[in-house]
C-alpha cells in the first residue's frame, strides 16, 4: 500500500558560538517569526517541534556548549525519526550538523550517505583550523576525526560512509581540508566543476553517489552555498554561488527519494538578510520537501 505522506517536524537548533561572531544563534527565533513562517505554519503536514539552545553556564567553553547541544539535538532527531516524522533541522551555525547526522545514524543503526551542499568544505580538524571555528569542523568530525567531545552521538565510530558522502559546491576552503577528504575518498564537487557541467548534472552526480548509501542518506544545505547578492542573510558569505530555483528544484526532485531521512538548513544569519529574502528562500526550500497538503479553503 502506498506509504502515508511523512509529517515534516522543524526542529529549530539556535547555535552561534561555533562561528567567530555568533549571530547564526538568531536564525531559527527569527525565521520563526518571519512573514515566511507564518504562511507555511498553516500546512497540515508540517509543524515546529521545539528550538534547542546551546547551554549558557559560566566556564563552559564554546567546545563544550557545542557538544552539550549537539547531544541533546541527536536525541530530538531520533525521537522524531522514532514517531515516524522527517526531521527537517533549522540552523544555526554549521556546528549543529554533528548533532542531527548523529541522531539520525544512530536511528538507522549504520554509517550513513550525506550530501553537503556548503561554499566551504567544514573539513578541519583541531590540529588543521586556521580560525578555530568549530562550524568549520563538523564534516571531519562525522567522518570520525577531530576532538573526542564532539565525537559519538550517535554510532561509536563514524556517522557517515565516506564513499556516499559528497560536498557540493565548495569554493572557499584550506588544502589541509581538501587533503582529508581526499584522503578518505569523499566526492568533491567544487565551484568550478559545477560551471563547467552545470548544477543539474553536478547534483545528479552527487545524488547518484548519496542515495547509493545502503542505509539511507542526508542532505545538509548552508545557505552560504548560494550567490549571496540572491541570498544575503549567512554567517560567512562568498562571492559569486548557486542560484535558488536549481536547488529548489534540485530538492523537489530529491524529496521523492526513498532513502532520504532528513535535511538540515544552517548558517541563516537574520542580521545580514535584507527585506527578508532569506527567510523567503528558507520557506520555499521547506516546502520544497514538504509533502503536497490539502489546499485550505
Ligand atoms: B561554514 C573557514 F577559514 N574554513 O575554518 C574556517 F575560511 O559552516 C570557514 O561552512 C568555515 O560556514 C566556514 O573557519 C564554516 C575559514
Ligand atoms: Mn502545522
Ligand atoms: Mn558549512
Ligand atoms: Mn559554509
Amino acid at each position: 500500500s502506498p506509504s502515508l505522506p511523512r509529517r515534516l517536524r522543524i526542529i529549530g537548533a539556535a547555535s552561534g558560538v561555533g562561528a567567530q561572531d555568533h549571530e547564526c544563534e538568531h536564525g531559527p527565533v527569527a525565521f520563526h517569526r518571519s512573514q515566511a513562517w507564518h504562511e507555511l505554519e498553516h500546512h497540515p503536514l508540517i509543524d515546529w517541534g521545539e528550538t534547542l539552545y546551546a547551554p549558557d553556564r559560566p566556564g563552559l567553553s564554546p567546545l563544550e556548549r557545542i557538544a552539550q547541544l549537539c547531544a541533546r539535538l541527536a536525541d530530538a532527531v531520533a525521537q522524531a525519526r522514532a514517531a515516524g516524522e522527517f526531521p527537517l533541522v533549522l540552523g544555526g551555525d554549521h556546528s549543529v550538523a554533528i548533532g542531527t547526522w548523529s541522531g539520525v545514524a544512530r536511528t538507522a543503526g549504520e554509517p550513513l550517505g550525506l550530501l553537503w551542499i556548503d561554499a566551504h568544505m567544514d573539513s578541519h580538524t583541531p590540529e588543521t583550523t586556521h580560525s578555530g571555528a568549530i562550524h568549520g569542523m563538523p564534516l571531519a568530525c562525522l567522518l570520525g576525526r577531530g576532538d573526542k567531545r564532539l565525537l559519538g552521538f550517535g554510532l561509536p565510530g563514524r556517522q557517515l560512509l565516506a564513499a556516499h558522502t559528497v560536498v557540493l559546491g565548495p569554493r572557499s576552503y584550506e588544502t589541509e581540508e581538501a587533503e582529508l577528504l581526499q584522503r578518505l575518498g569523499v566526492r568533491v564537487i567544487g565551484a568550478e566543476e559545477i560551471a563547467a557541467k552545470g548544477f543539474a548534472a553536478a547534483f545528479a552526480e552527487a545524488v547518484a553517489i548519496v542515495a547509493a548509501a545502503p542505509h539511507g542518506f542526508g542532505l545538509t544545505l548552508d545557505l552560504d552555498a548560494f550567490d549571496p547578492r540572491l541570498v544575503p542573510g549567512v554567517g560567512s558569505p562568498e562571492p559569486d554561488g548557486l542560484g535558488t530555483w536549481e536547488v529548489i528544484e534540485g530538492l523537489r526532485a530529491l524529496a521523492r527519494a526513498p532513502g532520504l531521512l532528513a535535511l538540515e538548513i544552517v548558517e541563516y544569519n537574520p542580521d545580514r538578510d535584507r527585506g527578508g529574502v532569506t527567510a523567503d528562500l528558507i520557506a520555499d526550500l521547506i516546502a520544497a520537501v514538504a509533502p503536497p497538503g490539502r489546499a485550505r479553503g
